[in-house]
């Protein structure tokens, strides 16, 4: 009997060993009908395809394995092997991650692209120290305000339930005396129709998947920023490839973040239409209520920059030199 267990084992292992399989989990915190995850989703695939299903990456949305705030650690600690997080979450950990965070520094996609750029060395050195890698990123369109009443300046928010999903959105908050809680996307919904919160700033995309239209009725454009999702992979996992194996991950992850970047672009304006099908008015915002903003954003970045030290510099100076208008 021993002798036959061992014997199928044996067998089973050269039948491993024949197609050694990998499986990876990658857990993502927004839902599946989301670009970003139908972005993953799609570089899951490509790796399949590539390595001729040696590599299958199985995609966990809407935070289904992990929650959005705890995804970085379990990459970490190789709980997962590889996800999707915010970047701006993280800026309490190290305030390079909340570059893109700061209203007003980057409000277009050429300009967030080239944010990116510049934040890309800071973030590769970091996450490396963590024993991560950087994947891709893809941002997010940009953000706007949700409210439920006309806003013609900043002083119209105080007091306003406002979610937030980052430290720097509760810090807004703070500096317009709304009050901030603290919600991820895939609660939004709920916070939203229990009166948990009544406004926020976040994409047209964020405000369609959550089926704000069902209790906000205006949406301010006001393109102060756009965020990033990541997709960071554990260093000893992606080690553990053959060659072969990672480049395709790497070819996969490339494609994925012009894809992304494009589709995001794309769809920021199909999720303002569809908004507006739905019946919310998509509002430009007042000069006085943009200026306003900008002394928030102006505030924000002085206090950024204090924190985030040398590589916060060189992260300002790299992206203000790539934005400077050539004659
Ligand atoms: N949507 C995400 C982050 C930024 C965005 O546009 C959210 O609101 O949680």
């Amino acid at each position: 009997m021993k002798f036959k267990l061992a014997l199928i084992a044996a067998v089973l292992s050269v039948g491993t060993a024949a197609f050694a399989q990998t499986k990876w989990d990658l857990p993502a915190a927004y839902p599946a009908s989301n670009f970003h995850t139908e972005n993953l989703t799609q570089f899951a695939n490509d790796i399949d395809k590539a390595t001729a299903g040696k590599l299958k990456i199985t995609v966990h949305a809407n935070a289904s394995l992990f929650k959005a705030n705890e995804i970085k650690r379990a990459v970490q600690g190789g709980q997962a092997q590889l996800g999707e997080i915010l970047l701006a979450n993280f800026e309490n950990e190290n305030p390079i991650y909340g570059a893109d965070g700061l209203p007003f520094l980057a409000s277009s996609y050429p300009a967030a692209r080239k944010l990116a750029d510049a934040q890309k060395p800071a973030l590769d050195k970091l996450l490396g120290a963590q024993g991560m890698k950087l994947l891709y990123t893809v941002a997010w369109p940009p953000q706007g305000v949700y409210a439920n009443k006309e806003l013609t300046s900043v002083a119209d928010m105080k007091g306003l339930k406002w979610r937030a999903y980052s430290p720097a959105t509760s810090k807004i908050a703070e500096l317009v005396g709304a009050q901030p809680v603290t919600v991820q996307a895939a609660e939004l919904s709920q916070a939203l129709a229990t009166g948990v919160v009544n406004s926020y700033m976040s994409s047209g995309s964020t405000g369609y998947d959550t089926k704000t239209y069902e209790s906000i009725k205006y949406w301010y454009d006001v393109q102060a920023w756009l965020p990033k999702n990541a997709v960071i992979v554990n260093k000893k996992s992606f080690d553990a490839l053959d060659a072969a194996t990672q480049a395709a991950v790497l070819k996969a992850a490339s494609d994925a973040e012009l894809r992304g970047w494009k589709i995001s672009e794309e769809k920021n304006e199909f999720y303002k239409k569809a908004l507006a099908e739905k019946g919310m008015k998509i509002m430009a915002p007042s000069p006085k209520l943009v200026a306003d903003f900008r002394q928030v954003g102006s505030i924000m970045k002085t206090d950024w920059t204090k924190r985030a030290g040398a590589d916060g510099e060189a992260l300002l100076s790299a992206y203000e030199k790539s934005t400077a208008t050539k004659k």
